[in-house]
C-alpha cells in the first residue's frame, strides 16, 4: 500500500502545543495604560483617530465563570512568504474559537489577501484543521502578495463579509500586511460596519519584533534548518579539506538570519549588511575581509571554510544602493527598456540611462550579476534580492583577487569554491516545539481578542525564553509600533522595521567570537537537526539571537 504521510508527519498529528497558563482555561482581558507611537505620534494620530492611543492588553485567567459570548464567524488570511508555523496560528484560532463558542464559524480566504477583495473563501472545519495541526507550509488556504491598500478592496472587504457574517479578520503577515490590516481596521471603524481586524507578526526574516513583539514566527525553525545545514557543510569541509563554501541566506533586507545561523555555527566568516552599510564599506572592502581570513587559513595550511552572507548585501553597500535606486526608478512601468530584444541591447540601454558613477559599477559587475540586478521588480517597486547571486559574484572577486596575490607572492594556498543558497529549504519544515507553541498560542490569543472586540491589535506571547506555561500572552495596539516613513516618495505611515542592532547583544557576541572563528585553529558547531521529541533542553530551545537579546533583560 502506498504510504501517505511520514511516521513524523503522524506523530506530529497528535503534538499538543504548550500554551501559557492564561491561555489553558477560561480568559479575560487586563487592560494597561494608553500608548504611543514610537515617533512622529501627532502625525500618526491624526491618521489613525480611532485605533491611535489604545492601551496595551494582557490575557488573564479568567476568576469563576466566564460570560456567555454570541456565536460569531472569523476570515483568516495568509499573508506573503509562508513561514513556519502559520497553520498552527489557525490550528490555535479554531481552537479557542470553538472553545468560546461551539457555534463559532472560521472561514480562510484563498491565495492571500486578494482572497478577502475577490471574495474566495472555503471554511475551516475540524476534519480540514486537524489535516494540518503542527505541519508546515501556507497550503491550508494559500498565501500571496497582494497589497490591502485601496479603498474599493476595503468597501469589496466589507461585502464579503456581511455575507458571511464575518465579524472580524485576522492577517498573518509581516510588518506591511500588518501596517494594511491596521489602515483597513480604522477604515471599518470609520465605516461603522462592524468588522475588526487583527494581526499576527510572521516572518521568517525576524524583522517584525521591537518592545512588544520578541520575535515574528517562523524565524526559529527557518534558522534552525539553515543551521543544520550549514553545520553539516562545514563537516564535509572539515572533512574532505578541499572546497571554500560561499552560503547566501534569505532574510530580504535585515541579516538576523545569517546572524542567528552563525551564531549556532561558528562559520569563520559571517558578513552583516547593517555593519557594511555603517561602515560605509565597499565591494572592494568585503573582498578584502574574506580574502585576509582565507589566506591567514592557506597560510596555516588550510584551504577551506565557510562564509556566510545575507540576501540583502549588496543593498547595504552605499555605491550599489545608489544604483540599484536609479534601475529602480528607470524600470519602474519602462515599456522601452521590455520592449527591447536580447541582453546585449538592454544592457547599452541601462548604461545609457545611469549617472556616470553607477555606470561605472554596473559595466565593473560581471555581466550575470548586471543583468539579474534589471529583473522583475517585486509589487513594492524594489529589486527581488533572492534572486541576486551575491554568493557567486563574491567567489568571482575574490578569486581574482587571490590570483592577484598569487602572482605576487603572497599568497600560495588553492581556492576552490562552492555556492549555495539557503532560503526554501526552511520557510516550509514543519515548524519546531517553539514555533508551534509560540503560533497556536497566538492564534488562541486573537480568538480572545476578537471575542471581546478589539480591532487595530497584533496578538502577542512574550516571555519567550521561559517555559510555555511562563509565557505572557495579550496584544499591543498597531499604531504603538509605527513611524512615518517615506515610501514611493511619499510620507507613510509603517510599523518600524527591525534591522540588526549593532549595539545588540547578538550581534557584540559575533563580534566578540568572529577572529576565533577565523582563527585555523578554531572549531565549528554542528547544530543537527530540529529535535521534536526528547529532552526539553534539545528540543526548546528558543533562538540564541532571543536568549541573548532577552538575557540582557
Ligand atoms: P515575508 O517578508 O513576506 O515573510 O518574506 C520572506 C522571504 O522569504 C524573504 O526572506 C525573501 O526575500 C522573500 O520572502 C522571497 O519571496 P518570494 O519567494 O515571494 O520571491
Amino acid at each position: 500500500m502506498t504510504m501517505t504521510k511520514s511516521p513524523l508527519q503522524v506523530a506530529r498529528a497528535a503534538y499538543q502545543p504548550k500554551m501559557p497558563v492564561a491561555l489553558q482555561g477560561q480568559v479575560s482581558l487586563k487592560e494597561g495604560a494608553k500608548t504611543q507611537s514610537v515617533a512622529d505620534q501627532e502625525a500618526i494620530e491624526k491618521l489613525f483617530p480611532n485605533t491611535y492611543g489604545m492601551p496595551v492588553i494582557e490575557l488573564v485567567p479568567q476568576e469563576g465563570e466566564a460570560p456567555a459570548v454570541a456565536a460569531f464567524n472569523v476570515g483568516v488570511i495568509l499573508s506573503g512568504g509562508q513561514a513556519p508555523g502559520g497553520h498552527n496560528v489557525i490550528c490555535g484560532l479554531f481552537d479557542a474559537l470553538k472553545r468560546i463558542n461551539p457555534a463559532n464559524k472560521l472561514y480562510g480566504f484563498l491565495g492571500g489577501p486578494s482572497g478577502l477583495v475577490d471574495g474566495k473563501y472555503t471554511e475551516l472545519t475540524a476534519d480540514v484543521i486537524d489535516e494540518y495541526r503542527n505541519t508546515g507550509g501556507f497550503d491550508i488556504i494559500g498565501s500571496g502578495r497582494t497589497k490591502l491598500e485601496e479603498t474599493w478592496q476595503f468597501d469589496n472587504g466589507i461585502k464579503v463579509c456581511q455575507e458571511l457574517g464575518i465579524k472580524a479578520v485576522v492577517i498573518i503577515g509581516g510588518d506591511d500586511s500588518n501596517t494594511n490590516a491596521c489602515v483597513l481596521a480604522e477604515y471599518y471603524i470609520q465605516k461603522n460596519c462592524g468588522i475588526q481586524v487583527i494581526g499576527c507578526p510572521k516572518t521568517i526574516d525576524g524583522d517584525l519584533k521591537n518592545e512588544m513583539i520578541e520575535t515574528s514566527f517562523g524565524f526559529d525553525t527557518a534558522c534552525k534548518v539553515y543551521s543544520e545545514l550549514i553545520g553539516n557543510i562545514q563537516r564535509d569541509a572539515n572533512s574532505a579539506k578541499k572546497y571554500w563554501h560561499f552560503i547566501r541566506l534569505m532574510g530580504r533586507s535585515a541579516s538576523h538570519i545569517a546572524l542567528e545561523c552563525a551564531l549556532q555555527s561558528q562559520p569563520n566568516i559571517c558578513l552583516i549588511s547593517e555593519e557594511v552599510e555603517a561602515k560605509a564599506m565597499n565591494l572592494n572592502d568585503i573582498v578584502e575581509q574574506i580574502v585576509e581570513v582565507i589566506v591567514a587559513r592557506a597560510n596555516a595550511g588550510l584551504n577551506f571554510g565557510t562564509v556566510l552572507i545575507p540576501e540583502g548585501l549588496i543593498e547595504f553597500i552605499p555605491a550599489m544602493r545608489v544604483l540599484i535606486q536609479e534601475l529602480n526608478d528607470m524600470l519602474a512601468h519602462n515599456e522601452e527598456f521590455a520592449a527591447l530584444e536580447g541582453d546585449d541591447a538592454k544592457r547599452e540601454y541601462v548604461k545609457s540611462m545611469l549617472t556616470p558613477a553607477s555606470c561605472e559599477l554596473y559595466r565593473s559587475l560581471p555581466k550575470g550579476i548586471a543583468k539579474q540586478l534589471t529583473l522583475d521588480r517585486d509589487p513594492h517597486g524594489n529589486v527581488m534580492v533572492s534572486q541576486i547571486e551575491t554568493e557567486k559574484l563574491l567567489i568571482e572577486m575574490v578569486g581574482k583577487r587571490l590570483a592577484q596575490l598569487k602572482a605576487a607572492g603572497s599568497y600560495k594556498g588553492k581556492f576552490s569554491a562552492l555556492n549555495h543558497f539557503f532560503g526554501y529549504e526552511g520557510r516550509c519544515a514543519i515548524p519546531s516545539n517553539f514555533d508551534a507553541d509560540y503560533c497556536y498560542s497566538l492564534g488562541a490569543t486573537a480568538s480572545y481578542l476578537i471575542a471581546a472586540g478589539k480591532t487595530g491589535y497584533m496578538a502577542l506571547v512574550k516571555n519567550l525564553t521561559k517555559p510555555a506555561s511562563e509565557w505572557v500572552a495579550g496584544g499591543v495596539p498597531v499604531t504603538m509600533m509605527m513611524n512615518m516613513e517615506r515610501r514611493h516618495g511619499e510620507m507613510k505611515p509603517v510599523i518600524q522595521k527591525a534591522l540588526v542592532d549593532l549595539n545588540g547583544a547578538p550581534f557584540q557576541y559575533l563580534v566578540a567570537h568572529r577572529a576565533d572563528w577565523a582563527d585555523p585553529n578554531m572549531s565549528y558547531i554542528y547544530p543537527g537537526p530540529i529535535q521534536y521529541y526528547g529532552p526539553s533542553e534539545v528540543c526548546d530551545q528558543p533562538t540564541r539571537t532571543l536568549m541573548l537579546e532577552q538575557a540582557g533583560k
